[in-house]
């Protein structure tokens, strides 16, 4: 058999939805000693990420507060996985850019949402190793989404509250109506 996405050898976590109050609080920041337990959470972290499937994924989605969020934007169906420990944005473009969203939090909503076009991002990889990215496109959208994410902040918090309302009330309709079968 084959697959586009890697033979990943982690579990798939369950990801929270709202009103889940893990997705509204800050993260803490990943230090030292924090590294063993994120390095034994990224397999499991890409391996929910690749079924789900979604580009990006984190920490608090599945539970944990800390400061790091999995990226895979599999260019060409090809994997290309990122570890995104301590992720900052350093710098924002002027010009911004509209992009539909959709979050594996608020699973079947989608919405424009408006974000700077393009950002640089500082961060650390599994190894403690610090990298820059710049990024433009779905990338730029992706890596501020995460980031967000780390600051309890969703993407329908950047629409305006009758967008916002009326996507957190479809979620919650549609929910009721899985659950009843
Ligand atoms: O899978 C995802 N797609 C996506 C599309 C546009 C902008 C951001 C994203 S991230 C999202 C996965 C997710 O919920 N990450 O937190
Ligand atoms: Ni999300």
């Amino acid at each position: 058999m084959t697959s586009a996405t890697p033979a990943a050898p982690g579990t798939k976590l369950p990801i929270l939805m709202p009103p889940h109050p893990m997705l509204r609080g800050r993260t803490r920041r990943v230090g030292p000693a924090d590294m063993e337990q994120v390095r034994a959470l990224l397999p499991d972290m890409f391996a929910t990420m690749y079924a789900a499937p979604g580009i990006g994924l984190a920490a608090p989605q599945v539970g944990v507060g800390l400061r790091f969020a999995v990226i895979d934007l599999m260019p060409n169906e090809t994997p290309a996985p990122v570890v995104l420990i301590n992720p900052e944005v350093i710098r924002v473009s002027e010009d911004w850019a509209v992009r539909e969203e959709g979050c594996l939090s608020l699973p079947g909503q989608y919405a424009d949402v408006t974000r700077p076009a393009r950002v640089a991002v500082r961060h650390q990889d599994a190894n403690g190793a610090t990298h820059e990215i710049e990024a433009e496109g779905l990338l730029a959208a992706c890596l501020q989404h995460e980031i967000d994410h780390l600051d309890g902040v969703l993407f329908v918090d950047h629409l305006s509250a009758l967008k916002r309302n009326m996507l957190l009330r479809k979620l919650a309709k549609e929910r009721r109506q899985m659950a009843a079968g």
